[in-house]
């Protein structure tokens, strides 16, 4: 299902606290992402060697990070509609880094369980917005990665 204009709305409502500081919330989001699915951690290269210890207060995983969060942000103030965004992360992904799709629905778990555990007032409508939202995201960088013919 496609998230409606009023889900959008309801997601960034609560969402200023993502935006004022992207990069300690993509921070966790990543973090959280090597933890639990610590094959991921491999897709980059400039993270493959690094220890836990090494992860924390990385400015690297910081910029990565924020740059997930804010391209997360500029998706939703387009109501969904700007494909530019989502067309160049895909080609990024898809071409450069070779990221399989199936990690994008496992980085939108990840990013929903942080957002609902740091947030406050997440209720039970805005997560259901919340998920709507991440869901429209994967399915538009499926088609993206459906029109670039990788990873089917
Ligand atoms: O960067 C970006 O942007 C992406 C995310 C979104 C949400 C699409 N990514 Cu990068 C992804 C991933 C990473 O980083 C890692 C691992 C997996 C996935």
């Amino acid at each position: 299902m496609c998230a409606s204009g009023e889900e959008y709305d309801a997601v960034l409502s609560f969402w200023d606290p993502l935006k004022a500081d992207p990069k300690s919330y993509g921070e966790i989001v990543l973090q959280r992402l090597f933890e639990t699915k610590p094959d991921s951690q491999k897709l980059f290269p400039k993270f493959t060697a690094l220890s836990k210890e090494q992860l924390q207060n990385n400015p690297d995983l910081q910029a990565h990070g924020g740059i997930v969060v804010c391209k997360l942000t500029e998706f939703m103030q387009g109501g969904g509609r700007d494909k530019k965004t989502l067309k160049d992360l895909a080609e990024s992904h898809a071409k450069q880094h070779k990221i399989p799709r199936i990690y994008f629905q496992i980085i939108s778990d990840v990013i929903f369980e942080v957002v609902v555990e740091k947030i406050e007032g997440f209720g039970t409508d805005a997560q259901t917005a919340l998920k709507n939202v991440l869901k429209t995201f994967q399915t538009q960088m499926g088609e993206f990665y459906d029109e670039l013919g990788f990873d089917d």
